[in-house]
C-alpha cells in the first residue's frame, strides 16, 4: 500500500464582515474556489465577524470557519489575517475597509462601493496607497463574472458588436411588491445609501460600463417610492428579515424603482431601470446592447445564455442565436460540469474568489474601487438629477 502526503499551497487566511445573505454567498464561495480552480494560495476561513454573538457564533459554523468574533477591528490588527472581506452594509465599507488597507490587508468589499462620492473617493486612496505596498483592493460586483456576460465582454472586446449605439439595462425583482413585506436596512438610507438604484441599478450601471468600455456621463432620472412605511422585524437574515413582527411600521426613506437615461461618453444611448416591485420577476438582471455590426441580450433569469445577433451572417439567416456559454470554451466553464449542465448564482462568488486570488499575482484587482467610485458617482448624479424634475445631470 502506498500513500503520499498531499502538498498544499501556500495559506491564504480569509475573515469575513458580516453574517447576512452575502456572507453565506461569499464564505461558500472562499469554501468552494479552490476545490475547482487551481489557486495559487488556498484560503482558509479563518474568521467570521458579526456584532450578534448567536447569529454569528451559528454563522461561523454552519458556513464552516474556524472562529467568530464581534470585533472587526480586533480582527483586522491580527496577523494571522491576509484578505478582509468586507460584507456588511454600505454605510460601514468605508471605515472598515480604510482599517484593513492600512493594516497590510487585502481587501474584497461589496457593492456598492460606499454610500456617498465622499466615502468612496476615500476608499480610493487608500486602496492606492496600500496598492504602491502590493496589497489588492476590489469591489463585489460579481455579475461581472456570470459566464455569459463575459463572453459578451469577449465578444465586445473582439469588435463582434462594431461600435455601440444602445445599452438597454433592467434589473427587475419583486420581492418588495407586498406592501406589507418586512422592512429591512435596504430600506433604510442611513445604511443602504439608497434603494433600488444603489442595490440592484448599481449593478447594472458596473456591467453597462465595463461590457462597453465606457463610462457615463450624464443622467436623466426619475425615482419613486412606492411604499412609504412597512412592517418592522426584530431580527434580520436574508431579503426581508426573519425575526418577529412587532406590530409597528419603521418609514421607507429610500427609492422603490429608479429610471434614467444615460448618456455614455463614447456617444452611446443608455436607458436604465431598477426596482424590486416588478411583480413576476424574480432577479431578471437583463442587459440588451446595440452596435453597427452586431447585437448581445442577456437576463439573469436565464443566466446561462447569452443572445448573439451578428450582421456577419448571411442575410437569409440573420437574426439573434442562443448560446449556451457551458462550453469549456467560455470563460470560467472549463473548471465546471459537462456542457450544458449550467451554474447558478452562487457560482458568481466562486469566479469572483478566483479573480480576486489571481490579482494577488500581479494581474490587477478588477473591479478596483476606483472603477466602482465611478458606479458611486453615477448613482450620485442619478439622485441630484431625480431631485430636479429629471434635469439632464453630468457625472461629476
Ligand atoms: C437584493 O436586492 C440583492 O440581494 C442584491 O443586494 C444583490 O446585489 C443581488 O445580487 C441580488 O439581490
Amino acid at each position: 500500500m502506498t500513500m503520499t502526503e498531499i502538498t498544499r499551497k501556500q495559506p491564504l487566511r480569509v475573515a469575513v464582515i458580516g453574517a447576512g445573505f452575502m456572507a453565506r454567498a461569499h464564505s461558500h464561495a472562499w469554501r468552494t474556489a479552490p476545490r475547482f480552480f487551481d489557486l495559487s494560495r488556498e484560503p482558509q476561513l479563518a474568521v467570521l465577524v458579526s456584532r450578534d454573538a448567536e447569529r454569528g457564533r451559528q454563522a461561523a459554523h454552519t458556513w464552516g470557519w474556524e472562529s467568530w468574533s464581534d470585533d472587526w477591528a480586533a480582527v483586522i490588527d491580527r496577523a494571522d489575517i491576509d484578505v478582509v472581506d468586507i460584507c456588511t452594509p454600505g454605510d460601514t465599507h468605508a471605515e472598515i475597509a480604510i482599517a484593513a488597507l492600512r493594516a497590510g490587508k487585502h481587501v474584497l468589499c461589496e457593492k456598492p462601493l460606499a454610500n456617498d462620492p465622499a466615502d468612496a473617493a476615500d476608499m480610493v486612496a487608500a486602496a492606492e496607497l496600500a496598492e504602491r505596498r502590493g496589497i489588492i483592493a476590489m469591489c463585489g460586483y460579481s455579475y461581472r463574472r456570470t459566464p455569459a456576460l463575459a463572453l459578451a465582454r469577449r465578444l465586445i472586446d473582439e469588435g463582434a458588436l462594431g461600435t455601440i449605439r444602445h445599452v438597454r439595462a433592467q434589473y427587475l425583482q419583486d420581492w418588495l411588491s407586498d406592501a406589507d413585506a418586512p422592512h429591512t436596512w435596504r430600506l433604510d438610507r442611513a445604511a443602504a445609501g439608497s434603494g433600488a438604484l444603489g442595490d440592484i441599478g448599481a449593478h447594472s450601471i458596473d456591467t453597462a460600463q465595463w461590457l462597453t468600455g465606457d463610462r457615463i456621463d450624464g443622467v436623466s432620472a426619475h425615482l419613486r417610492t412606492f411604499v412609504s412605511s412597512r412592517p418592522r422585524r426584530s431580527a434580520e437574515v436574508g431579503l426581508g428579515g426573519t425575526g418577529d413582527l412587532d406590530g409597528a411600521r419603521v418609514p421607507v426613506d429610500v427609492d422603490d424603482a429608479a429610471a434614467f437615461i444615460a448618456g455614455f461618453a463614447g456617444g452611446a444611448l443608455g436607458v436604465f431601470e431598477a426596482t424590486r416591485m416588478a411583480l413576476g420577476r424574480r432577479n431578471a438582471n437583463r442587459i440588451e446592447i446595440n452596435g453597427d455590426r452586431g447585437a448581445i441580450a442577456f437576463d439573469f433569469e436565464r443566466m446561462n445564455e447569452l443572445e448573439f445577433y451578428s450582421e456577419d451572417d448571411a442575410p437569409d439567416r440573420r437574426g439573434f442565436r442562443r448560446i449556451q456559454a457551458t462550453d469549456p470554451t467560455h470563460p470560467y466553464a472549463s473548471a465546471w460540469w459537462p456542457t450544458g449542465h449550467g451554474l447558478g448564482y452562487e457560482h458568481t462568488f466562486i469566479h469572483q474568489v478566483v479573480d480576486f486570488v489571481g490579482s494577488l499575482d500581479g494581474v490587477g484587482a478588477s473591479p478596483s474601487f476606483a472603477e466602482a467610485l465611478q458606479v458611486q458617482r453615477v448613482l450620485a448624479a442619478v439622485e441630484e438629477s431625480a431631485a430636479d424634475e429629471g434635469r439632464y445631470t453630468r457625472v461629476r
